[in-house]
């Protein structure tokens, strides 16, 4: 992409509404606009990164067996009455009537949706274990919209519901989504903590917060300082093996972990004090095993092996794809700007020229833009004629993982000079060599 051509809308001042650096840093590097209190659109550069985000949840969703559908976003209300939480859920729900009359909402959660599609069609425990998730947009009017995309009312959503014939069928589908979600994170360039949980309006008795730490983070955490250092499961775990599930999530709940809700001091109070963390931290991701919660009101069953009828057992496993850009920017940032990790970032590296017009800087920038392109790494071109100074805190600013800087002087002496946005280091290297560098080939 060349800049000049690009829909890059900047901030030069801190807008003084944002209280936190990532909904600042996503305000300022034109990635996101505010439309009303607690709903935003996603400009190009925040598109970018959201479909970079969605597309490491739905490969690791895919890995663990869950299967992708598309649900509304607008529900009718009859499917709530039926599960009984049409009532329950209160003022955060946005009610809507269509011109008949009829009442409708714009879901906040799709448990009752769901299940609606699975007891229309399934009848045996032969198409057991089922796990269906979805990508869509969700609305919840909560009292207090803050944080940019962190606390929004409109905010994107991963959902995946399991459907199983049975408690330990259950309990290994949790596990799937478990170590699904330490994958996805540590992907994202994330250390996630999971921690016991309340279940709040979704119910249930089992249940985890994946945590990533960080100063402005909403809840208080409570943990062993063991989960900084745990590794996280190789892409070679095989899903299919329960005792290999269950032997990753046993490793990743024994140290002591919970929000402040489900603390208990007595239980902290075995952790030794030097090995105590308590800190704050965002919720990125939040699962639940729930049983029959929803199957038993709105009569999903299948057929057993005992030829009876079954309740299905399910859970739900959500992850905040907008709210995760924010802890991305919280956990990865400096004075300048964002620092984008590798696999998220929404450009793979800037090329800047610095005299667009100059025959020889041309030359150079169009070559590197042209085998980075063709090598798969995305390049942003600054062919605009900023000042020097304006050049450099832009990019630092959207934060992409390498600069090539391509000037007049450089030019002359066969070299551009090559920047690492995360550590600074600059190297003066032929443009070959600074396209090897950054294809992982030289
Ligand atoms: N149905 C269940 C799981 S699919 C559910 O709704 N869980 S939840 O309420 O915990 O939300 C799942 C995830 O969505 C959260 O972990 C968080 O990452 C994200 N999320 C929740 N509320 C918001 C919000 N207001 N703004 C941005 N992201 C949010």
């Amino acid at each position: 992409m060349r800049l000049s051509r690009y829909f890059l809308p900047l901030l030069k001042e801190n807008p003084k509404e944002a209280e936190i650096v990532s909904h600042r840093l996503m305000l300022r590097a034109g990635m996101i606009r505010q439309q009303a209190a607690g709903i935003y659109s996603m400009l190009p550069l925040g598109k970018k990164v959201l479909d970079k985000v969605c597309n490491i949840i739905r490969e690791e969703q895919n890995r663990a067996g869950a299967i992708e559908i598309l649900m509304p976003t607008v529900q009718p209300a009859d499917l709530w009455i039926e599960s009984g939480r049409y009532n329950d859920y209160g003022q955060e729900m946005l009610r809507i009537r269509d011109r008949h009359d009829r009442a409708m909402l714009f879901g906040p959660t799709n448990e009752e949706m769901v299940t609606d599609i699975f007891r229309s069609y399934v009848r045996s425990y032969k198409d057991l274990p089922l796990n269906l998730y979805h990508i869509q947009w969700k609305f919840r009017d909560e009292v207090r919209p803050r944080f940019g995309v962190m606390r929004g009312r409109e905010f994107l959503m991963k959902d995946a519901y399991s459907f199983d014939l049975d408690f330990e069928g259950a309990r290994a589908a949790y596990n799937r989504m478990f170590v699904a979600y330490l994958r996805t994170f540590d992907r994202c360039g994330l250390k996630s903590i999971p921690m016991r949980a309340d279940t709040g309006p979704i119910g249930g008795d089992l249940s985890h917060e994946f945590i990533v730490l960080a100063e402005t983070g909403e809840s208080e955490v409570f943990c062993h300082r063991d989960y900084l250092e745990l590794d996280v499961p190789g892409a070679n775990v095989d899903f299919n093996d329960d005792a290999q599930m269950a032997s990753i999530v046993e490793k990743w709940t024994t140290p002591y972990a919970a929000t402040d809700e489900m603390h208990d001091e007595a239980e902290w109070a075995k952790t030794p004090e030097a090995e105590r963390l308590s800190a704050r931290g965002i919720e990125v991701g939040h699962i639940f095993h729930f049983g029959t919660k929803y199957s038993e009101p709105m009569g999903a069953a299948v057929t057993g092996p005992d030829g009876k009828q079954h309740n299905v057992s399910m859970g739900s496993y959500g992850i905040g794809p907008t709210r995760l850009i924010g802890a991305i920017i919280e956990a990865s940032h400096d004075d300048n700007g964002i620092i984008w990790p590798e696999s998220v970032a929404p450009f793979g590296a800037a090329i800047v020229n610095m005299k667009p017009g100059d025959a020889g800087c041309d030359g150079v920038s169009d070559q590197v833009y042209a085998a980075l392109t063709k090598a798969g790494v995305d390049p942003l071109l600054d062919d605009t004629d900023d000042r020097a100074g304006a050049k450099f805190a832009a990019m630092d600013l959207i934060g992409l993982p390498w600069q090539v800087v391509v000037g007049p002087r450089g030019v002359g002496n066969g070299v551009v000079e090559v920047k690492n946005r995360k550590t600074g280091e600059r190297q003066e290297v032929t443009p070959e060599a600074a396209v090897n560098m950054l294809t992982g080939r030289g």
